[in-house]
Parts: structure tokens; sequence; C-alpha cells
């Protein structure tokens, strides 16, 4: 079965980003490499320092390129860096979005989405909490190496996905019935910049029953794949679009 996935994988990581339609694919199946419980990285068992130039020589490059991709989208100023005002940005978008659709989100509900992009994917694992100030200026290089060492953090690692799955799924469907259509996904996408003509792509690589509609339960999978799946498949690797080789 995640031959095929890795088949899309393949696929995505040359750009092509056009999933074969999956048959049969129980959602709540997760892929091999997620269910064994096995570290990401093995950075901490690694001899010697975890400088930079160990880290990234330890990841593969496949993982790599979601990393790659992730940053480019989060730099909201194309300036190449990672800074607390990109995260800030992104936090600005998704409230300005929930608040055009007429969600009228309450003050909680803001304050967790704030928490949840600054205080921890910005502080805890971008900038691996060391000076998170608006000085602080994150290159493509640290921003892999701090997020590879903090998905070590397995079971952390888990919670944040989960939380941040549950934002995004949350603000996608936008009309609030509980999946998500191709068309709320476009509009979502476009929110990272993301050319409209990605969206049916990336849509497909998150419908993995193919029934058009992304459920909370395909979401949550296919965060997790992208950020704790080293390799070995492509479920949910072009959520962000095409892939952008390391
Ligand atoms: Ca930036
Ligand atoms: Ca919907
Ligand atoms: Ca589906």
């Amino acid at each position: 079965m995640y031959s095929r996935y890795k088949k899309q994988f393949q696929d995505a990581r040359d750009g092509l980003c056009k999933p074969e339609k999956i048959k049969g694919f129980k959602i709540n199946e997760k892929p091999s490499s997620i269910r064994e419980n096995t570290r990401i990285t093995d950075i901490s068992a690694m001899s010697g320092s975890t400088n930079v130039n160990n880290v990234l020589d330890k990841v593969p490059a496949t993982w790599k390129s979601k990393a790659k991709t992730f940053f480019f989208r989060f730099d909201t100023d194309g300036d190449g860096l990672h800074t607390r005002r990109d995260y800030e940005e992104i936090v600005n978008r998704l409230t300005g979005y929930l608040k055009k659709s007429g969600s009228n989100p309450s003050d909680d509900r803001l304050q967790g989405l704030k928490h949840t992009f600054i205080d921890v994917v910005w502080s805890e694992f971008v900038a691996g909490n060391h000076d998170t100030g608006s000085n602080r200026k994150v290159t493509l290089q640290e921003f892999t190496t701090n997020v590879a060492k903090k998905l070590d953090e397995r079971e952390y690692a888990e919670a944040v996905c989960k939380a941040i799955s549950t934002h995004y799924f949350d603000i996608i469907d936008i009309n609030s019935d509980g999946s998500i259509s191709l068309k709320e996904y476009g509009d979502f996408m476009e929110l990272f910049g993301v050319d409209p003509k990605h969206a049916p792509g990336a849509f497909e690589s998150l419908d993995a029953d193919c029934n058009n509609e992304i459920s909370r339960e395909e979401f949550f999978n296919a965060m997790q794949n992208f950020w704790l799946s080293m390799d070995d498949t492509g479920f949910g690797a072009c959520m962000l679009g095409p892939l952008i080789k390391w």
C-alpha cells in the first residue's frame, strides 16, 4: 500500500505533485514510520557535538525538502530568514481570514492561535529556545537543524502537530461542516502565497480515501506524516504545494 505513497512522494520531490489516487487506505492506519516509536533523527544518540553540519548530514534529503518548503512558505517577507515577525504575520493572516469569513473567533481562540505559532512553533522549534526576540534571525540551515532536533522529543512533537492541525483544520473548514473541500483548501493555501494551480495536487495528497473531502483525521495524519516521517511515504508531502528540492 505504501509503495504508492512512495511514488507520490517521489513525484512531489520532483516538483510534479500529481499524487496517484489511493484506494483502500484506512485513515486510522498510520504509515509504518509513524507507528514505530522510533526517534526521528536519532540525533540525541549521535556521538560528538550536534552542530549544524552534523545534524544536516544525518537528516535525509527528503525530509530536508519538506523543511525547506515550509521555510519558504513561512518566510512571509521573503528575506530568506525566519524572524518573529514572519510568525506574527502568519497569525495575522489566519486571524484576518477567520474574521473576514464572519467566524467571529473568540479571544481565547485567537490567544491559542498566537500561543501555538509564536510561543511554541517560533520560540521553541524554530529559534530553538534561544533569543526569541524581534532581532533574532534564523537561516534555513539553522531552522532545519533546530526543528530536526526538537522533533526528537517525540511525544511533545506529536502533541504540537496535533495542536497545529486542530488550529488549521478549524480555520480551513471555514463553513464548519466537518470536512475540507478543494475550494476551502485552495483559499487557505493562498494565505501562504501558494499558486492556486497547486491546490488540486495538495488536496489529493491529503485526501487519503479519495472521497473529495479531507476529514479531520486525514488532515491530522498528513500533518504528522509531513513532519515526523523521514522519507518513506508521500502522504501529505504536498500539503504546502510542490516540495522544493534541498
Ligand atoms: Ca522573513
Ligand atoms: Ca468545509
Ligand atoms: Ca477524504
